[in-house]
């Protein structure tokens, strides 16, 4: 098993970068040249919609069970080095890989001493992290091949079980905690940092300054698991190997030591000669054929954002792995244009922002926070298991290369309230009515932790960082879930209701809020689903074949 993981994982790589190197937008195990002149596939067996989390564990699984896959991915292959020598730009000189078809970046610490020092003009590309702007929220999403996992910040975070079967209580615990939380970790690579490196580094003295000050709080903090290679880090701070981590890469993607997607899921999904990946194409349309298939109508785009082609695509079954915002979108679509009318009414609820906001703390001049600080974070405060207010606030980096005495933190926290998204057929667009009162319940919660650490420390809040002099950015989530939720718009394996043969693999799944960082969750549910629909759904086909 461990050996052929390893050969197909091998031969994923080396057709990754090998469609990398040619510059090509199709990307197999079989020889990349002939991939790419192949005829356009007008019937695939599987399709899949998305290359993030959803979309690769689902891909892998489909590939290993022998079904011809084919990915559609909007953004494109990061694997290719730039005129500079790197794939991924720096975040202190970002340049048009940073962000997707912009003028300028939109980084969510958006000023430092309330300048707009932060942000920098650029060229419109296929770059890796897109802000998709509602009225009252900001979601950030990655795109490429490896979804959210080229920009994120790689905590690898199992939820606590208690409040895992309160969100999702169909879906049976003990064979999550057993075998699909498991099961996810192992491919991701998940990795916890050697604590007497911790301890002694001058990259993490931010989180050993945070930890001290949420103890006089009488605050427990834990450590995170992160699918960065920490052996990698420990080789970056020793001067051994090029930085990554240690060189403030991570929102615009990190050049060396991340365990993203494709390096792990989807090279092995790429090394079993069952799946081709194919970029730039984004998925539009779906309409249901006389024989119970589906068709998807597909944009493909260049590097300017220009739709050079448009192409039909049918498949026996359709994984929908677009992400939260993405899946539901063409779901919705499709609802309201029509071409699905049978879906349910619950596509769309039950979205939410995981209770995310963002605080900072001004430190006293003694309690220096380092001029060298890693990107990935690997501690939290951990007050979930508070019931009168629970939170859980990663401990955050702001790596700016001098002192700046901050403390920042994400802050996890529980609010129930939940928004729709919707589709507006007139104008094309995705919706979302999430509004600022909405988030008034996670800044209350992460404030009440927060006056609590500032009480015991004698210290303040920033309100220099996040625009308008507010101490608490509750305008933008990282992590946004739902829109098409287990159990209600999908049957308990995320068969959506309505258009038997199309799934839901990814975090719309999740309702709205899951009390950590998500995408180890969104692994694990994407393998217990997909388990659950090759033994039953293919088999049935098997048989009825
Ligand atoms: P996702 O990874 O977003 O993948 C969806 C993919 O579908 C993307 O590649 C899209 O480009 C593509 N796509 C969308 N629409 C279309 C279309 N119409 N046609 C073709 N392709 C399409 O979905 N989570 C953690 O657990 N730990 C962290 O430390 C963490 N840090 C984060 C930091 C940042 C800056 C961000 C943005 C996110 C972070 N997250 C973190 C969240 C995590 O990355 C996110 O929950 C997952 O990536 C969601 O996985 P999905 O499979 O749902």
């Amino acid at each position: 098993m461990t050996s052929n993981l390893t050969r197909r994982h091998l031969l994923g790589l080396g057709a990754l970068q090998t469609a990398a190197a040619l510059g090509l937008t199709r990307i197999g195990a079989v020889p990349a040249r002939a991939a790419e002149r192949a005829s356009a596939d007008t019937r695939v067996p599987a399709l899949v919609i998305g290359s993030g989390y959803g979309g690769a564990v689902t891909a892998l699984r489909l590939g290993e069970a022998g079904i011809s896959t084919l990915v559609l991915e909007m953004g494109r292959l990061w694997d290719t080095p730039g005129a500079d020598g790197k794939v991924f730009c720096t975040t202190s000189a970002p340049d048009q890989r940073s962000m997707w078809f912009r003028t300028r970046t939109e980084a969510p610490l958006a000023q430092f001493l309330w300048l707009d020092v932060v942000n920098k003009d650029i060229s419109p590309y296929p770059g890796v992290l897109d802000r998709v702007r509602f009225a009252d929220m900001s979601v950030y999403v990655g795109r490429g091949v490896g979804g959210g996992s080229l920009v994120n910040g790689g905590m690898a975070v199992t939820p606590q079980r208690s409040y895992f079967s309160e969100m999702l209580p169909n879906v049976d615990a003990d064979a999550m905690y057993g075998t699909y939380f498991p099961r996810a970790n192992a491919m991701l690579g998940v990795n916890t940092v050697n604590s007497s490196w911790f301890e002694s580094t001058e990259w993490y003295r931010f989180s050993r300054v945070s930890r001290k000050h949420a103890a006089r709080a009488g605050l427990r903090t834990v450590f995170v698991p992160n699918v960065y290679d920490f052996g990698y880090m420990e080789r970056e701070a020793a001067g051994q190997v090029a930085k990554s981590a240690l060189a403030g890469e991570v929102i615009y993607g990190n050049n060396h030591g991340k365990r993203s997607l494709d390096r792990t899921y989807l090279a092995a999904a790429v090394g079993t000669g069952n799946v081709t990946i194919e970029t730039l194409q984004r998925a539009r349309d779906i309409r249901r054929e006389p024989d119970g298939g589906y068709v998807v109508t597909a944009e493909r785009i260049d590097l300017t954002g220009k739709v050079v082609s448009t192409r039909e695509i049918g498949c026996d079954r359709l994984f929908l792995s677009a992400g939260s915002l993405g899946t539901t979108e063409l779901l919705l679509r499709a609802r309201e244009t029509g071409t699905l009318p049978e879906l349910s009414t619950d596509v769309g609820g039950g979205w939410g922002p995981n209770g995310n906001v963002m605080t900072a703390r001004a430190n006293h001049i003694w309690d220096t926070v380092g001029a060298k600080q890693a990107t990935m974070p690997v501690m939290g405060i951990d007050d979930w298991s508070n019931a009168a207010n629970p939170v859980f606030a990663e401990i955050a980096p702001l790596p700016m290369g001098f002192e700046h005495w901050i403390s920042l933190y994400l802050a996890i926290t529980r609010n129930p309230e939940r928004a729709d998204l919707t589709y507006d057929t007139a104008t094309g667009k995705l919706g979302l009515d999430w509004t600022r009162a909405q988030s008034q319940v996670s800044v209350n919660s992460a404030k009440t932790l927060f006056d609590r650490i500032n009480k015991a420390n004698v210290t303040i809040y920033r309100y220099d960082l996040f625009g308008g002099n507010k101490t608490f950015a509750d305008d933008f989530t990282y992590h946004p879930l739902g829109g098409c939720v287990l159990g209600r718009a999908t049957d308990d394996y995320g068969r959506v209701r309505g258009a038997p043969g199309i799934y839901v693999t990814d975090g719309a799944l999740v309702p709205g809020s899951i009390g950590v960082n998500p995408f180890v969750t969104i692994s694990a549910l994407a393998e217990r689903n997909i388990e659950r629909v090759l033994a039953e759904d293919y088999a049935r086909a098997v048989r009825a074949a």
